[in-house]
C-alpha cells in the first residue's frame, strides 16, 4: 500500500484530495494547523495519521517529517497544497505580510519537500505541488500572492531538474470553492470549481503509466 502525505489536509483543496486518495487506498499522513479538522477528517474516512504542521515553521515541518517516517517508514507520494491568499499593491503591502505569504507558500513548498526527498528517491515517488495558474501570470493588487507562487513553481521545476528519479506535477488549478475566498459555497456558474474537481483530477494523473511525467497542469472552469 502506498503512502500519500498531504499538507493543508484539513480544508478546501487538500481535504479533497485526502478523501480521493484514502478511496484509492492510499496510506495518509495529513497535516495542518486545525488538528481538530484533522481527527474529523481522519474519522470520516476510516482512520488516518494526522499531526499537527505549519509549513512556515522549519522546526514544524522538520518535527512533522520526522512523526510520518516513524510511523510508515518511508512515503510515495507528497501533495505540497498548504497556502494562502494574499493580495494588494506591492508599494503598500508590510513587509511582515510579505514575508508571511512566502513562508507559507514558497518556503513551507520547498521546506516539506526537502524534509520528504530522501524517502521519496528511495521510493521513485511522486510530489504534486498544488501552486496555481497564477504561477505564469500577472495581476495588479495580487502581487505578493502571484509572487510566492512564481516562485513556488520555480522551487518545483528545479527540484525536478536536480532529481530526476521523483515525478514533480505542479497542479495549476484556477478558481475553487474553498475557504480560500471566505467561507465556500460558490457556485459553478460563478466560474469556481469544485475541491472534488481538483482530487479527481490528480487521482487521474496518478494512474497514467509509469514512464509518462506530467511536468504541469493548468486548468479551469469553463465559465
Ligand atoms: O484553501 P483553504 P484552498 N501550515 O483555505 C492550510 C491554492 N489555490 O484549499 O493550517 C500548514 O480552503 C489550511 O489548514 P490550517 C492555494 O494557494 C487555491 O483553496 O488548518 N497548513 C488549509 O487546510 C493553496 O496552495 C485556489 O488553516 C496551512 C489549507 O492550507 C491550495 O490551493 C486557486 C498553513 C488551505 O485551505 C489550497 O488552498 C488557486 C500553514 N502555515 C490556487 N496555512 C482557489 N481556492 O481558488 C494554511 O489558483 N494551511
Amino acid at each position: 500500500m502506498k503512502v500519500a502525505v498531504v499538507t493543508g489536509a484539513s480544508k478546501g483543496i487538500g481535504r479533497a484530495i485526502a478523501k480521493a486518495l484514502a478511496k484509492e487506498g492510499y496510506k495518509l499522513a495529513l497535516g495542518a494547523r486545525s488538528v481538530e479538522m484533522l481527527e474529523e477528517l481522519s474519522r470520516e474516512i476510516g482512520g488516518a495519521f494526522y499531526s499537527y504542521l505549519d509549513v512556515s515553521k522549519p522546526e514544524s515541518v522538520a518535527e512533522f517529517a520526522e512523526k510520518v517516517l516513524k510511523e510508515f517508514g518511508g512515503v510515495d507520494l507528497l501533495v505540497a497544497n498548504a497556502g494562502i491568499p494574499m493580495g494588494g499593491r506591492l508599494d503598500e503591502v508590510s513587509e511582515e505580510d510579505m514575508k508571511r505569504v512566502f513562508d507559507v507558500n514558497t518556503f513551507g513548498v520547498w521546506r516539506t519537500i526537502k524534509a520528504f526527498l530522501p524517502s521519496l528517491k528511495e521510493r521513485k515517488g511522486t510530489v504534486v505541488v498544488v501552486t496555481s495558474y497564477i504561477s505564469t501570470m500577472i495581476l495588479p493588487n495580487a502581487g505578493p500572492y502571484v509572487a510566492s507562487k512564481w516562485a513556488a513553481r520555480a522551487i518545483t521545476k528545479t527540484f525536478q531538474l536536480e532529481n530526476p528519479e521523483v515525478k514533480f506535477i505542479e497542479l495549476r488549478p484556477g478558481k475553487v470553492d474553498t475557504y480560500f475566498y471566505g467561507k465556500p459555497g460558490r457556485k459553478i456558474e460563478e466560474g469556481f470549481m469544485k475541491p472534488e474537481d481538483v482530487a479527481e483530477l490528480l487521482i487521474s494523473l496518478l494512474k497514467l503509466p509509469e514512464h509518462v511525467l506530467v511536468e504541469d497542469v493548468l486548468f479551469r472552469s469553463i465559465y
